[in-house]
């Protein structure tokens, strides 16, 4: 054995020497970056590979293509596993961004919330039932009236003291203001369908220049209930506002009548019906009296009857009016009025 050939022995064992360490260098490369540090240390112009090489001027000319192609074997070895690393880095990568990015089908959706309707609305419908079944149809008004069908034709005149009750918003058009209460709306009913008898009721908005507190707003709504025809009684008005009573807070409601005055009505009343909440035996709601205002009635005035269009020696007829907004707070327990214009969509849990 020669020196040459010691020399061909120990190079051809280097070049074997570092294809296994590459081998296993390769194998711990898990990213592109150590990938490509792999190869300049490995494969590249400056690499250990070509190091090697470099003795092969030491060689003779017969020893060198034998060294030269295993060399060459080893390079094509290493640059096919590199390949392979590369592709399994890449696909890798694409597993990993594909988790990340992807939709879980197997979530549960979110819960839609449903639409509800005010509770006005609400109780207003409530309304609209149970008197369409006593024959009462809904009639509508115009919320800007003139002075006469909101006051004159109402039995109260210019001057009126009754008028005080009532503090007006005017429009800018002499004569032409916001309703202050449904009952203009009953005059038009009473004029569109007189001598017939009729039994209307009458909901909607009414304004009042009012100093805004709990109870009050300057926009509010009524229903105003009407019922004329020959040999109507006092007694009709009460069963009728009974039988709502009942209707509206449940069989077994107890009603008292206490005398009241409206300039539109001859007798008047207020209705009170005994308290839904304690039973009568008094609470905060009911003001410890055992009582809940209802609503105010009364017979028709023979006056107004007239200016309506019937001839109050052949008809009569009863009138009733109430506040569904109030009527929504005493039922869902809400203590402010101004909660309903607030635009707080939480008054909607309450129903
Ligand atoms: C109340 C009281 C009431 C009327 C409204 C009326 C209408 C005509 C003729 C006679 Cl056209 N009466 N309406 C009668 C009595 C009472 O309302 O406290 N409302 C909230």
């Amino acid at each position: 054995m020669n020196m040459g050939n010691t020399v061909q022995q120990d190079l051809l064992r280097q070049v074997e020497e570092l294809r296994v360490e590459a081998q296993a260098a390769l194998a711990q490369a898990d990213t592109a970056e150590k990938v490509a540090a792999w190869h300049g240390e490995y494969l590249g112009r400056k690499g250990r590979l070509t190091g090697i090489l470099r003795n092969l001027g030491s060689l003779t000319p017969d020893e060198r293509p034998q060294v030269g192609k295993v060399a060459n074997e080893v390079k094509t070895a290493l640059e096919e596993a590199l390949e392979e690393r590369q592709a399994a880095i890449a696909q890798a990568e694409l597993e990993a961004l594909r988790r990340l990015e992807s939709v879980d089908v197997t979530l549960p959706g979110r819960l839609q919330t449903l639409g509800k309707l005010h509770i006005t609305t609400r109780t207003l419908r409530d309304i609209y039932g149970i008197f369409a079944e006593m024959g009462f149809q809904v009639f509508d008004g115009p919320e800007v009236e003139t002075d006469e069908y909101n006051f004159q034709l109402l039995n109260m005149p210019p001057g009126h003291p009754a008028r005080d009750m009532w503090d007006t918003f005017y429009t800018t058009t002499p004569g032409l203001l916001l309703r202050t209460h449904t009952s203009p709306g009953q005059i038009h009913a009473m004029r569109r369908y007189a001598p017939e008898p009729i039994r209307v009721i009458l909901p909607g908005k009414c304004y009042r220049y009012e100093a805004v507190d709990a109870s009050h707003e300057t926009m509010f709504y009524q229903v105003e209930g009407l019922a004329v025809g020959r040999h109507i009684t006092l007694s009709d008005l009460k069963g009728v506002l009974l039988n709502f009573a009942n209707q509206m807070y449940g069989e077994g409601r107890v009603a008292r009548f206490r005398k009241s005055y409206f300039p539109f009505t001859e007798p008047s009343v207020e209705m009170d019906i005994d308290c839904v909440f304690c039973g009568g035996k008094g609470c905060s709601i009911c003001k410890y009296t055992g009582w809940l205002e209802l609503l105010g009635a009364g017979m028709v005035h023979p006056r107004v009857l007239a200016w309506g269009g019937y001839d109050p020696g052949e008809f009569s007829g009863f009138a009733f009016g109430m506040g569904p907004d109030r009527i929504a707070m005493q039922k869902y327990g809400i203590n402010d009025i101004r909660y309903f214009f607030s635009n707080d969509a939480r008054l909607l849990e309450r129903v």
